[in-house]
């Protein structure tokens, strides 16, 4: 850990008021600010306290900075717009790190770096980068106060952008002072800009300090620390060494017209519509007869198992969404559109001559003119996007119209289903559920998907995901799924796991399912399965619904094409067996064993 003498940071900083406020009231917290200042050579630190007041005191200065361009206030109340640095845009994987003194710690999916010349390193970098700068100190709560898995982290950054997007992503400011107390355990969250460069960027964890130290980038996944960063990279080896889970997945609670309530949460890669199957508004009919989808997350879960019921419960870490825009619409997803219609940071769309925000797939038609992402002057025959493919909105959870009763409940939810969900344009079918927990595992292991514009690199290429959690396993992979696995032994009442793929498409390239909001037709078999109502015939990859079994009525499928989207040939299995190869060489001799016997057990079935 990063050692320095508090005194000496008060002493380079003369004209720097260092004393933090008596609420805050942890030693280690102020020393810590101290070594950070003392290396990030701040002009003015700033202690952000979660106010409303000064919440529009941050919004007007990153307006003057021209950080933030203020929306049309009667459409869009309290909305502003973001534009990013081109160069950052999406997570880069490649410049994530975990740092530990050994290799073997992290894996072999993750990049490493040895702790201390990681520290070497972006202590290089960190000398002096706040200078002429504000420090703004963010305080932080992830998970329902009061929960007993809740973490308070703390991050310091010089991106007012950051600090914002901060208060609505987490419970921010004076709270976690009050969680914190006294204690010296929080994540240690150290964010630059820096110059924005990616020569210069690094996302670094060093899991076995509790730390982070991110710079370069103000992209929400590689900025906002408490997310992918503390919530999964980091809280995925704390529930490793502590028995509970930190995961990639939505959860939402499922109200059946007879008063029953099920809480799924489900797996999917990043910008795989997580957001969308969370804020589900079913099709009229089920609406009608009363079912209604509430969210609880729409992007990480922390689970655990309840000593008394010994059942999975579970908690969104997070206080907002980060969601992906293109294709986001009243069609798609009503929900969401009424979330960001106010109190919303837009990042990298297009902005409309009124002051309104565009992106691809908001309206049928394109607007006549606009601004595009970069802040050029943009029409439809021009032949750039107008909003980013990776465009997002960040707004709070509080804004959601359909948010759970319990979704800020520290006791948290029980889990009935566990759904893993690929993009896969072949092969794959719409839907089966796993024969028990370990093959389900396996199942979640082998998942697959095609890349998408959520982290930078090539789209639409097959790649294995395990648990869609790839880039944010925190440690070793091998160890991760023996966890998974070890998992079900605490378990008197165990999840049933699931697979699901909205994505394939026929030999013209046509999706086979509408997705979206018919999806709480899958969904239904899934709750029913849960309670042991709904038929399944067992097949090579597990249990599946017979045609007849999934409700059709009002869809323009019938049956013989539903059947078509549940083919599973042998031989394309055969295919994906081969294509899982990569991965199982990529963990070699570390194998949990449970994971050649299903993939035996698979073989067996062909
Ligand atoms: C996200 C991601 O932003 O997974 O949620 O990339
Ligand atoms: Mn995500």
């Amino acid at each position: 850990m990063m050692q320095m003498d508090s005194s000496l940071a008060a002493s380079t900083q003369a004209s720097l008021d260092l004393s933090a406020p008596s609420k805050v009231q942890s030693i280690s917290v102020r020393n810590w600010i101290a070594q950070c200042v003392e290396l990030c050579k701040p002009d003015n630190l700033y202690w952000c306290d979660g106010s409303s007041q000064q919440r529009q005191e941050l919004y007007d200065r990153a307006v003057n900075e021209g950080v933030l361009i203020r929306l049309n206030q009667q459409k869009l109340p309290n909305c502003y717009l973001h534009r990013s640095n081109p160069n950052d845009v999406a997570r880069t994987e490649q410049l994530t790190f975990i740092c530990t003194p050994s290799e073997d710690m992290v894996g072999p999916t993750n990049n490493w770096m040895e702790t201390k010349a990681a520290y070497a390193r972006l202590r290089g970098l960190f000398d002096g980068c706040m200078s002429g700068r504000t420090m703004y100190v963010v305080p932080f709560v992830m998970g329902p106060i009061g929960c007993p898995l809740a973490k308070v982290g703390v991050q310091l950054t010089d991106s007012i952008y950051v600090a914002l997007s901060m208060n609505i992503m987490t419970r921010m400011g004076d709270v976690a002072w009050e969680a914190l107390g006294k204690s010296d355990e929080f994540t240690h969250c150290l964010h630059s800009l820096g110059d924005v460069n990616p020569e210069r960027r690094y996302i670094c964890h060093f899991p076995l300090d509790n730390t982070i130290w991110s710079f370069g980038s103000g992209y929400g996944g590689n900025a906002l620390l408490g997310k992918k960063s503390m919530a999964l990279r980091i809280a995925s080896f704390l529930g490793y060494q502590q028995g509970w889970m930190a995961e990639h997945m939505l959860l939402l609670g499922a109200l059946a017209p007879n008063g029953e309530k099920t809480y799924v949460s489900a797996a999917f890669p990043s910008a795989s519509g997580k957001t969308n199957f969370a804020m589900m508004t079913p099709p009229e009919k089920y609406v009608r007869e009363g079912w209604k989808i509430t969210t609880v997350g729409d992007d990480i879960v922390w689970m655990w198992v309840d000593h008394e019921s010994g059942r999975l419960r579970a908690v969104n870490p997070e206080a907002g969404y980060f969601g992906v825009l293109p294709g986001t619409n009243e069609q798609t997803n009503p929900t969401a559109m009424r979330i960001m219609a106010h109190d919303t940071i837009y990042t990298n769309v297009a902005l409309l001559p009124d002051g309104d925000v565009w992106w691809e797939g908001k309206t049928e038609a394109p607007p006549a003119n606009c601004i595009d992402w970069t802040g050029q002057p943009w029409t439809p025959d021009c032949g750039r996007k107008a909003a980013h493919p990776n465009s997002r909105f960040t707004a709070p959870t509080a804004n959601n119209p359909a948010l759970d009763p319990a979704a800020n409940d520290p006791a948290g939810v029980p889990v009935s289903a566990i759904v893993f969900g690929g993009r896969r344009t072949r092969i794959i079918p719409l839907v089966y559920q796993a024969f028990n927990w370990n093959h389900g595992v396996y199942v979640g292991a082998t998942l697959s998907s095609e890349t998408t514009a959520a982290a930078t690199g090539q789209v639409g290429v097959v790649r294995r995901d395990p648990m869609a959690m790839l880039p944010f396993i925190g440690y070793n992979i091998r160890d991760y799924l023996v966890h998974w696995f070890r998992m079900r032994k605490r378990m008197k009442d165990c999840p049933r796991i699931f697979h699901v793929n909205w994505f394939r498409r026929d030999d013209q390239g046509q999706f086979l399912w509408p997705g979206f909001g018919e999806n709480m037709r899958v969904l239904k078999w899934i709750i029913d399965r849960c309670h042991g109502r709904a038929y399944a015939v067992e097949t090579t990859l597990g249990w599946m619904p017979r045609a007849r079994d999934i409700d059709l009525e009002g869809l323009n499928i019938n049956v013989d094409q539903l059947e078509a989207i549940q083919t599973v040939e042998n031989n394309s299995v055969k295919l994906e067996l081969l294509s899982q190869e990569e991965l199982f060489l990529k963990l070699a001799g570390d194998l949990p064993k449970e994971m050649v016997f299903q993939r035996e057990l698979l073989i067996s079935r062909l």
